[in-house]
């Protein structure tokens, strides 16, 4: 399987992240991909390409316009109304307040966030442009005949909606990719996300429309992070009403439950006739993540990419999470080998 990779991922590395009440090292950090690599070079998967140069129209597809001038400029506003670490939203319009864009940098960056634990840095930009690009080069591959590509991608994307930033995720490359494919003639994209937190993101942008199917399998909202999307009465709306289906699951969930729900999400997926499928592929529902409450083990991503490879559909595996970083270079290596042995 060709793989698609950017080296300026390195350009978003934030100097902590909020955590339990103190500035930690980012869970999101680039040794990730490193480790991911050297997996891949340990198993001779070295197909690996640079992405080409970015469409920004793609883009702006599924992103708000003020949205992506926001996170372009950001850096630069922030620096120049005298900070001087990253950036951080103070304040969130919740509730009762109103839904309005703010003139001053502080307002703006509450008004685009939806999470406080990701913080944006001088090169955050540069980085998630890069992301997206990676990920629109690898659906290129697909959309040129290619059974299967996997994007590399980081930042992950799946909990950036079309104007929110949040859960690390700045550009939702999946949404990015699923829309490319819409847009160059495929009647109906299926996105399946594995990832162990709900594609909160994902599901927004495509809530009300009939021709992306989103499955997401994830820890239950009342235990887990992003808490206020992801329940399994959330089915779409209008006439993407039962185009969107979510499999919530308790802390503790082993492969046995996990994959009987993938099992139904795949029939869901099946049933829907895509003409192409995007895999948000993260690998934190493992057993020993530190961001989440899953029991998966490496064998059983496996298993999971073989269930996968068995719908036989032209498939894009787009990167995510995965925090475990002496084992997410085997889990994500074996759902891809999974996938291609199925
Ligand atoms: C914030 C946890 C963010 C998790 C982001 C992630 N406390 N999403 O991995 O897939
Ligand atoms: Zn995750």
């Amino acid at each position: 399987m060709r793989i698609v990779f950017s080296e300026d991922h390195r350009e978003h590395f934030p100097q902590g992240e909020f955590y339990g009440g103190i500035m930690k090292t980012p869970n999101e950090r680039p040794q990730r991909m490193e480790f991911i690599l050297r997996e891949f070079r340990k198993r001779k998967m070295t197909d690996i390409v640079k992405p080409g140069p970015l469409d920004m129209k793609a883009l702006r597809r599924v992103h708000d316009k003020g949205y992506l001038a926001f996170l372009e400029g950001v850096w630069d506003e922030w620096l120049a109304a005298g900070n001087r670490g990253d950036v951080y939203p103070s304040v969130i319009p919740n509730r009762s307040l109103q839904q309005r864009l703010p003139r001053w940098v502080d307002g703006k960056i509450g008004y685009y966030a939806h999470s406080i634990e990701t913080a944006i840095t001088a090169g955050t930009w540069e980085a998630a442009c890069a992301s997206a690009s990676v990920a629109l080069t690898a659906q290129k591959i697909v959309a040129g005949g290619a059974r299967a590509a996997f994007a590399l991608c980081r930042p992950p994307g799946h909990h950036a909606h079309d104007d929110l930033y949040g859960g690390y995720c700045f550009l939702n490359n999946a949404a990015i990719a699923a829309q490319a494919f819409r847009d160059q003639g495929a009647a109906r994209v299926a996105i399946l996300d594995v990832d162990f937190h709900h594609g909160n993101g994902t599901q927004d942008i495509f809530y009300d429309r009939d021709d992306v199917f989103f499955v997401s399998l994830h820890g239950a909202p009342e235990d887990a992070y992003p808490h206020f999307l992801g329940y399994k009465d959330e089915k779409g709306a209008g006439k993407g009403e039962g185009f969107t289906v979510n499999y919530p699951m308790p802390p503790g969930t082993r492969f046995d439950l996990w994959s009987e729900a993938l099992t139904s999400g795949l029939r869901r997926i099946r049933r829907f006739k895509p003409d192409v499928l995007v895999v948000s592929l993260g690998v934190d529902a493992y057993k020993d993540d530190p961001v989440g409450f899953f029991k998966l083990t490496s064998d059983d991503f496996t298993r999971c990419g073989e269930m996968i490879g068995k719908l036989r559909l032209p498939t894009l595996l787009v990167m995510e999470g995965g925090y475990a970083i002496e084992a997410i270079g085997v889990n994500t290596a074996n759902a891809l080998e999974g996938f291609e042995d199925a």
